[in-house]
């Protein structure tokens, strides 16, 4: 599936704003056809975001079940003869939808993209009826997992990760016009040897007979360094411009498919030139030893929710910029598209994560012991899980496999691993993840609760990642016991000669709240807190990454653990720096 995109032979026209909306309490909308007419009973909702903030009801922010979105749309009158297709970025997390009276599709996981073809179904010059019944609950079988338990008062959802379950149409949704023939697919690879580089590129056509397939590759001033042609081949590009951290430098790939001189489809496909390799306990970029420096972060912004925002994107990468982050972490889902085109224009690498957290019935929003269920077994995480659990992970690769940014997949957030269950669960997930693509390493993030030693998962991944909280979690406040206990575990780590990224490390720190002794929730702690981490880590020479928990404030689910949410943010919700803020600029960048 390829990105919508504006080219010589394709037109995409967007669908967001206000939308027609209900909850469906009752799961009465199939039944009763609200597809077939206009949505009964319907208020306004808007596309994208998340619904549950925006109606200010708590009946709403706490649903549970279907809900309905619809709007009608004029297929433009000059894609008479064109290949029309629906095309959702996310539905959170699983959405069916109709095109006038006709289901055209059904897509399980809330943040991967889904399309339909429906030029069978559309008259160009006319309007056509969009609805979609988005359903938001959370059970064993979807990834994150969850489930609704029955009380008195009504169904709650329950789950095991520590962020608020948002839901609805986060991203855009496109009408898009391609030719009958056209291009399905286009996979790229690259490397490098001294100053030439070399663009690997295959693709997939479809309705495509007696067509060809060109390419040409162009630089960032429109010049033509490379052409070739036929479905799959390699691009050789003389001095090339390498992406690297800092410089996101990027060619652009135009495929064609031609007859002779006739242009039947175009599509443009953006190409980063670099190479992604774990050599002992380095992790190099472009042959390179590179250090992680930056954030977990969240899709997470006031009353729009995970609702994709353009502007507190482009100024989350400011603050990446302002602080001297290098990175972060898509904890824990994938992003939107447009973060992940931003970051490769921008430069910045990106650890590139599959939606599973929560796979851990010892944890419960940052809580430990929340037991009540086993994690693995046929009632609750099981092969029916591993089975969308995989299908995520191959989503989530084709989705973002040619992006420069993304160096290292993460297969799963804080798993329970050190159990025999969590190693049958896990061991053919990573071969999911390496057949999709054997180009890039790949990781899952280690919880606290499965320490070296214990952890049997850790040996399928190419890279450790781990979460800690020495000094918040345990060694509450005792930042001393702390740095003794972290650097052991650290350093026995250290001796499986795999590189070290810290996913995790934060402490919960209340905006304005300052001590001159410092202690847990003020200002200065998190700063000693911080502090007591980069000792520890500058001393254990397979570190190859600090990724502090979190960029922001973010909201969770309400708990006695959490105060208007998790407040282990760097920036409050709303992008004010904390003191520590001042401290990793100087850290990471040397100036105040
Ligand atoms: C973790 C989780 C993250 C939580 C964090 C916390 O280990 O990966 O999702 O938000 O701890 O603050 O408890």
């Amino acid at each position: 599936m390829l990105r919508p995109q504006d080219t010589a032979t394709r037109e995409k026209k967007r669908l967001d704003g206000i939308w027609s909306f209900r909850l469906d309490a009752e799961s009465r909308g199939r039944a009763d056809g609200w597809f077939s007419g206009p949505l009964p009973g319907a208020g306004d909702m808007a596309v994208p975001a998340s619904f549950n903030d925006v109606a200010a009801d708590a009946a709403v922010r706490d649903y549970v079940g279907d809900v309905w979105y619809q709007r009608t749309a004029r297929v433009p009158r000059g894609w008479a003869g064109q290949r029309v297709v629906l095309h959702f970025e996310s539905a959170t997390h699983r959405a069916t939808v109709w095109v006038d009276d006709h289901e055209v599709v059904s897509h399980e996981g809330g943040y991967t993209p889904f399309e339909a073809d429906i030029t069978e179904f559309v008259t160009p010059g006319e309007e056509v009826r969009i609805t979609a019944c988005v359903n938001n609950a959370l059970t064993f079988q979807s990834i994150p997992p969850g489930t609704t338990e029955q009380t008195p008062a009504g169904p709650v959802q329950r789950y095991w990760h520590d962020f608020f379950n948002y839901a609805g149409l986060h991203r855009s949704v496109w009408l898009v016009a391609t030719p009958q023939a056209h291009i399905e697919d286009v996979t790229v690879s690259t490397h490098h040897d001294g100053s030439t580089g070399t663009v690997h590129y295959a693709v997939d056509t479809l309705d495509a007979d007696g067509l060809d397939v060109r390419v040409v590759l162009r630089d960032e001033d429109g010049a033509e360094v490379a052409r070739g042609g036929g479905a799959s081949g390699t691009l050789t590009v003389a001095d090339v411009t390498l992406w690297r951290a800092g410089r996101g430098y990027l060619y652009a790939l135009e495929v064609q498919l031609v007859r002779d001189d006739e242009v039947f489809d175009s599509y443009v496909q953006t190409v980063g030139v670099r190479t992604v390799e774990v050599r002992g306990t380095e992790f190099l970029i472009n042959g390179e030893p590179f250090h992680f420096r930056g954030f977990g972060k969240h899709e997470d912004i006031p009353v729009t929710g995970k609702g994709h925002d353009n502007a507190w994107m482009v100024h989350d990468f400011r603050l990446l910029d302002w602080i001297g982050a290098n990175s972060f972490r898509t904890s824990h889902y994938p992003y939107s598209e447009d973060v992940l085109d931003y970051a490769d224009r921008h430069g910045i690498v990106v650890i590139d994560e599959t939606a599973a957290v929560g796979l851990n019935m010892g944890l419960g929003g940052g809580i430990f012991g929340a037991q009540g269920y086993q994690t693995y077994s046929p009632e609750t995480i099981n092969d029916d899980t591993q089975r969308v659990h995989a299908q995520a992970i191959r989503e989530l690769v084709a989705r973002d496999k040619n992006h420069p940014c993304v160096v290292l997949w993460s297969i799963a957030n804080e798993p329970e691993s050190d159990t025999e269950g969590a190693e049958e669960y896990f061991r053919p997930l990573f071969d999911v993840a390496r057949a999709a693509d054997p180009t890039r390493p790949v990781g899952f993030v280690n919880v606290m609760l499965a320490p070296h030693g214990k952890c049997r998962v850790s040996q399928f991944g190419d890279v450790l990642m781990l979460n800690r909280y020495y000094g918040w979690y345990v060694n509450t406040g005792d930042l001393a016991s702390a740095e003794i206990a972290w650097r052991e575990e650290l350093e026995a780590w250290a001796t499986d000669g795999k590189p070290i990224i810290i996913t995790e490390y934060g402490a919960d720190t209340l905006s304005g709240l300052h001590s001159i002794t410092p202690q847990p929730w003020d200002e200065e702690y998190q700063i000693a807190y911080l502090q007591m981490n980069h000792r520890v880590f500058d001393s254990v020479p397979a570190v190859v990454g600090e990724q502090i928990w979190n960029f922001a404030d973010f909201k969770t689910t309400a708990g006695i653990m959490r105060v208007d949410g998790n407040k282990k943010g760097v920036f409050t919700r709303d992008r004010k720096p904390k003191s520590a803020a001042f401290y990793l600029r100087q850290r990471w960048r040397g100036e105040s």
